[in-house]
């Protein structure tokens, strides 16, 4: 008798979870995240970690699965916002520079020598340009929910140490496919020719190009020095914030509470990325040295000599990327 009751109980609680199982997988929802950088470098972790708090906290109804390598948009990195806004790509946690074509107000972290430090780029993207910057995003169609960060770029190349813009004279200098890159390395006497991220490591492997520019993280991970890199010069050119964001369709689609849950892991994941990526910089340095990497640090006065070098490139580009924007980070930078 009591045998039966509880097999009973036992069955209807199995058929309970069966209900409740199915209930789950029929709104059991996964978006797409595009990256360009696997979860070996800080970027590719910063996506896993927006996944990993997003499955913890939303019980398993939503889930995020992380495309890295640009697999999404077939190696072309700079298709990757148009990919997110036609709803090709659900999500992606992408660099400003990536996105800066279909974005121009992007561009404001790629003016050559405009953000110099960390608190510089803290109070930019905290500050009313950051806020400037997401409107710009919204407005093509992608709600933007949180920044990262892929790190200061530094300059590295084949033939000998860089300390003054004549160093850089003709070398030949993959860029990312942005044209402010063009502009900067010309403005330098270099010859710079755009390519992806894909095609820079066998171009650098066949000597095809003899220098590139990436984040530390980038540069150690990637073992770039491996591939005739010897030459590494810090000169904090430009800052690369990464942006977590989401095709607006989906984000409509969602409820108020997910879309409330998405910003606040994407904000946590960043934050959390940010801090980590600039932790390990001077690791990373130590171990690319270590590596038998020359680096060149500029004084004052060198440093100043690539500001002077590169002020065309800030004069053309500032009206492109608005007045307001750059008026607005200017004063944050100031300010700091
Ligand atoms: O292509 C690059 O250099 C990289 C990986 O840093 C970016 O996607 C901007």
């Amino acid at each position: 008798m009591t045998l039966t009751r509880s097999m009973a109980r036992f069955t209807a609680g199995l058929a309970g979870a069966a209900l409740l199982s199915a209930a789950f997988s029929a709104q059991a929802r996964e978006l797409s995240v595009s990256t360009v950088l696997s979860e070996a470098f800080p970027w590719g972790q910063a996506a896993e970690k927006w996944a990993e708090l997003v499955e913890e906290r939303s019980g398993g109804e939503l889930t995020l699965r992380v495309y890295p390598n640009s697999q999404l948009v077939s190696g072309d990195q700079t298709r990757e916002f148009s990919a997110m806004r036609s709803g090709l790509i659900d999500a992606a946690v992408g660099s400003t520079i990536n996105w800066s074509p279909q974005v121009p107000e992007l561009n404001l972290f790629s003016l050559p020598f405009f953000i110099p430090d960390e608190a510089a780029v803290d109070a930019v993207t905290g500050g009313d340009a950051g806020t400037l910057v997401f409107e710009a995003i919204e407005s093509r169609g992608v709600i933007p929910l949180a920044w990262g960060e892929n790190g200061f770029r530094q300059v590295s190349n084949s033939r000998g140490p860089i300390s003054q813009p004549d160093d850089l004279d003709g070398l030949k200098i993959r860029v990312v496919g942005s044209p402010l890159f063009q502009d900067t390395f010309s403005a330098l006497g270099a010859d710079p020719t755009q390519m992806s991220w894909t095609d820079a490591q066998p171009a650098l492997t066949t000597g095809a190009v003899d220098g590139q520019e990436n984040p530390l993280s980038v540069f150690d991970v990637a073992r770039i020095d491996q591939v005739g890199q010897e030459h590494l010069t810090l000169w904090n050119y430009m800052n690369d914030p990464l942006i977590f964001a989401v095709n607006q369709q989906v984000w409509q689609s969602l409820s108020e509470e997910q879309q409330a849950m998405l910003r606040e892991t994407a904000e946590e994941a960043g934050a959390w990325e940010i801090a980590m990526t600039r932790e390990q910089e001077s690791e990373r340095l130590a171990a690319i040295q270590e590596r038998g990497v020359t680096v060149t640090e500029l004084t004052d006065e060198q440093y100043q000599a690539f500001v002077d070098a590169t002020q065309s490139v800030y004069e053309k580009w500032a009206p492109r990327i608005g007045e307001e924007v750059v008026n607005a980070a200017q004063a944050a930078i100031d300010a700091r």
